[in-house]
C-alpha cells in the first residue's frame, strides 16, 4: 500500500462521518418539515418570480427529494464498499466501522422514514383514477400514472402490469354452463378497431380472445387502426404481431387507415378484410369472457339474419375490476344517445335466462353473418368520428329484414373510460351523425331528433354529408318504415306530434335570462342566464303542456311539465306530467310567441319579478302583460301575434 493510500483510509472515517451527518441532517429537514414549509425552502426564491400551479410545484420539489435520495443511495453504496475492502486490509481500522456502522443504520431508518412520508403525499387529490387506487405511488410514479391517464381515459400504468392472461370473474348465469353447442359451428373473424389505444390494452384484448375462443372456430383477429397518433402502436405492435404469428401462423392481421376515418370505416374496413362465416366487431378496450363466442356462433348458424350483442360487463377505468353488469336491452334516446332498457316481458315469460333478448339496438359492439352484414350495407361509411353509427346500422337492420338480439350468455368484459381521447366535445360529431339516421331512416318521426338536439327544423345549418347511395339502400332493400319500427320493435321510445314551440324561453323583461329547469333532484323551475344546454330547452305544445329541461320522450319515464300548484304563493312547480294529468294540477298554458304565458285553469300568468337581492325570480300572478318568445317554432305556429 502506498502513502497516499495509506492517508487516504485513515482519512476515511472521519470523511464519511462528515458525508453522513451532512446527509442526515438533510434527510431530518425533509421528513420532519411540512409540506408547506418544503415549498417555501426548496422554491421560495422561485415561487416569487413565477406563480407555478401547484402541481408543477409539487413536481420540482419531488424531482430534488428524488435527486437526494439517489446521491444518498450512492453514499451508502460507497461506505458499503469501503467497509468490505476495509476488512481484507487491517484490523486497526476496526474500531472506525464500529463507529460507521451505526450512522449507517441510522441513514437508512431516515430513508426508510423519508420513503413513507413521500407515499402520503397527493398530488393528484381531485383525479378520478387515485379515487380508488394508487394509495402506495411514489410521487413520480403518481405522475406518470396520471399523464397516461389523461392520454388514454384509463389506466395505463396498471394495465401495464396486470398480466395479459389475467383471469375475470365468469359472470354468466349458471345455467349458461348447462348449455351445449353443435359441434360444427362457423368460423369466426375478431375484427378490433382503435384509435390511440395502449398497447397492453390490445394485446389483452387479444390475449383473452386467443385463450377463450376455441381455436378450431378462431380463423383470424383483424386489428384496425384508425390512424393513431400514438407511437408506440406502429413498432412495437408490429412487433408483438409478429411473435403472436410466431405462435398461430396467420392469426393476426393488421390494416392502417393512412387518415383518420372514423368509427365506422374502421369497423367496415375490418368487415372488408375479413374471410370468415361471422365477424364480431369489437372495441379493443375490451376481454372476453369464457364461453363467449359458441353462443354468438351458435345463434347466427341458426339464423344468418341476426345481428347479435354480447352482454358487457364493466371494466373500471381506474382498478380494471370486472363489474356484473345485469342483463338488459339496448336501446337510445331521441338524441341517439344509447341507453339500457328494461328486459321485455315476452322475454321474461320465456323463463329461461339463456334465451337470446329482442333489442332495438346495439351499442356498437356487434357479431353478425359476415355476408349477410355485406347485403345490408355494413355500416354507413358517411357516419363520422363517433357516435349514432350504431343506431343507424340498428334501424336498418331492423327496417330491412333483419333482427338485433342480446345473448345472455356471451359477455364481454369493456373498458368505459373516463374520457375518449379522441375528441374533447363529441357533441358535434354525435348531432350531426344523429340527423343523418333522421333523414335516411326516420321518416315522419324525424324532427324529434332535430327537438331533442334543440336544431331547427329548416336551415339547420348542419352538413350530414350526401345520403342518396344510403337512400337507394334503403330503396333496393324494400325496407319498412320507421313507424313501423316503433310499433313493432322500439314501442318504448314516443314520438310527439304535438310539440309546436322549442328551444329557449325568454322573458322580453331581460332578454340574458332563461327559463331553466333549475336544480336537479328538485321541481322548481327559475331563470337563469341563457347558456343554451338542455336544463333550459322548453317544448310548448299545441295541448298547452310547457315541458322544461331535456326532452326524455321515452313511455317509461315521464316528461317535466310547468305547473301551477294554485297556492297563493304563486311559486310554479315542475311535475311529472302523466301523474299531474291524474292528479288534476294545472298543466295547461295558453301561449302565442311573444304573448303572456297564462294558465288556462287559474288565469295566472307565469312572470318575473325582482326579489329583494335584485334577481329575477319566477311568479305566478294576475297578469301584468309580460311577454316571452321561445326559441323556434313549427310550421305556422307563432306566425301571429293575438294577445
Ligand atoms: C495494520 O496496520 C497497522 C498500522 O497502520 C499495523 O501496525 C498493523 O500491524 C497492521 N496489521 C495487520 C494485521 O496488517
Ligand atoms: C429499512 O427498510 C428495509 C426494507 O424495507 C428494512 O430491511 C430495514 O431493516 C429498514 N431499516 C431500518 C433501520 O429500519
Ligand atoms: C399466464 O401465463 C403465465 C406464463 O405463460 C402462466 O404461468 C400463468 O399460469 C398464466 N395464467 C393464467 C391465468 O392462465
Ligand atoms: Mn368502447
Amino acid at each position: 500500500m502506498s502513502p497516499r493510500q495509506k492517508m487516504f483510509w485513515r482519512k476515511l472515517p472521519k470523511a464519511l462521518c462528515i458525508g453522513l451527518t451532512l446527509a442526515i441532517a438533510v434527510n431530518l429537514i425533509l421528513v420532519f418539515f411540512t409540506k408547506g414549509t418544503l415549498q417555501n425552502l426548496f422554491m421560495g426564491g422561485l415561487h416569487r418570480e413565477l406563480p407555478l400551479p401547484l402541481s408543477e410545484r409539487h413536481v420540482a420539489v419531488i424531482k430534488r427529494l428524488s435527486h437526494l435520495e439517489v446521491e444518498l443511495q450512492h453514499l451508502k453504496e460507497s461506505v458499503k464498499l469501503a467497509l468490505r475492502q476495509q476488512e481484507n486490509v487491517n484490523t486497526t481500522l476496526k474500531r472506525a466501522k464500529d463507529e460507521v456502522q451505526p450512522v449507517l443504520k441510522a441513514v437508512e431508518a431516515t430513508m426508510n422514514e423519508t420513503k413513507k412520508h413521500k407515499t402520503h403525499v397527493k398530488l393528484f387529490p381531485h383525479s378520478q383514477l387515485f379515487r380508488q387506487w394508487g394509495e402506495d405511488l411514489s410521487e413520480a410514479q403518481q405522475i406518470k400514472a396520471q399523464d397516461l391517464f389523461q392520454r388514454f381515459g384509463y389506466n395505463v400504468y396498471l394495465s401495464n402490469q396486470l398480466p395479459l392472461n389475467r383471469t375475470i370473474p365468469d359472470t354468466r348465469d349458471d345455467r349458461c354452463l348447462q348449455k351445449t353447442y353443435p359441434s360444427q359451428l362457423p368460423s369466426l373473424s375478431v375484427i378490433l378497431i382503435f384509435m390511440d389505444e395502449a398497447l397492453s390494452i390490445i394485446q389483452r384484448a387479444i390475449t383473452s380472445i386467443i385463450n377463450r375462443t376455441p381455436s378450431r372456430l378462431l380463423k383470424e383477429i383483424i386489428l384496425v387502426d384508425d390512424f393513431s397518433s400514438n407511437g408506440e402502436l406502429k413498432v412495437h405492435l408490429n412487433e408483438k404481431i409478429k411473435l403472436y404469428n410466431q405462435k398461430y401462423p396467420g392469426l393476426l392481421k393488421i390494416i392502417r387507415h393512412p387518415e383518420r376515418k372514423g368509427l365506422a370505416q374502421a369497423r367496415n374496413s375490418g368487415w372488408e378484410a375479413a374471410t370468415a362465416d361471422v365477424v364480431a366487431i369489437l372495441d379493443a378496450h375490451i376481454e372476453v369472457n369464457v364461453g363467449w363466442a359458441e353462443p354468438i356462433l351458435a345463434r347466427i348458424q341458426e339464423d344468418h339474419t341476426v345481428i347479435v350483442s354480447p352482454v358487457f360487463d364493466n371494466i373500471h377505468f381506474d382498478t380494471f375490476e370486472l363489474e356484473k353488469y345485469q342483463l338488459a336491452v339496448d336501446g337510445f334516446n331521441w338524441e341517439l344517445w344509447c341507453r339500457y332498457d328494461a328486459l321485455p316481458q315476452a322475454w321474461i315469460e320465456l323463463h329461461d335466462v339463456t334465451a337470446p333478448v329482442k333489442s332495438p339496438s346495439i351499442m356498437g359492439i356487434l357479431a353478425a353473418n359476415r355476408l349477410f352484414l355485406g347485403e345490408i350495407g355494413s355500416l354507413d361509411g358517411g357516419m363520422l368520428i363517433y357516435g349514432g353509427e350504431n343506431v343507424e346500422l340498428s334501424l336498418r337492420v331492423w327496417q330491412c329484414g333483419g333482427k338485433i338480439e342480446v345473448l345472455p350468455c356471451s359477455r364481454i368484459g369493456h373498458v368505459e373510460r373516463h374520457h375518449k381521447p379522441y375528441a374533447l366535445d363529441l357533441t358535434p360529431a354525435l348531432k350531426r351523425n344523429a340527423l343523418r339516421v333522421a333523414e335516411i331512416w326516420m321518416d315522419e318521426h324525424k324532427h324529434m331528433v332535430y327537438l331533442a338536439w334543440n336544431i331547427p327544423l329548416q336551415n339547420s345549418g348542419i352538413d350530414f354529408g350526401d345520403i342518396s347511395s344510403r337512400m337507394a339502400l334503403r330503396e333496393k332493400l324494400k325496407c319498412k318504415t320507421f313507424d313501423w319500427y316503433l310499433k313493432n320493435v322500439y314501442p318504448l321510445l314516443k314520438p310527439i306530434h304535438t310539440i309546436i314551440g322549442y328551444g329557449t324561453m325568454k322573458n322580453l323583461l331581460d332578454e340574458n335570462l332563461c327559463l331553466d329547469r333549475g336544480a336537479v333532484p328538485g321541481n322548481t323551475p327559475i331563470m337563469y342566464n341563457c347558456h343554451g344546454f338542455s336544463s333550459q330547452y322548453v317544448y310548448y305544445h299545441l295541448t298547452g303542456e310547457l315541458y322544461v329541461g331535456q326532452l326524455i320522450a321515452e313511455a317509461s319515464d315521464s316528461d317535466r311539465c310547468l305547473t301551477d300548484p294554485g297556492k297563493e304563493e304563486g311559486k310554479p312547480t315542475l311535475e311529472p306530467c302523466s301523474e299531474a294529468a291524474t292528479n288534476g294540477l294545472h298543466i295547461h298554458w295558453d301561449f302565442k310567441q311573444g304573448g303572456a304565458v297564462m294558465n288556462r285553469d287559474t288565469k295566472r300568468c307565469l312572470e318575473m319579478k325582482k326579489d329583494p337581492s335584485g334577481s329575477h325570480v319566477l311568479v305566478l300572478q294576475t297578469c301584468t302583460m309580460q311577454v316571452w318568445e321561445i326559441q323556434h317554432t313549427i310550421r305556422d305556429w307563432g306566425q301571429t301575434n293575438s294577445q
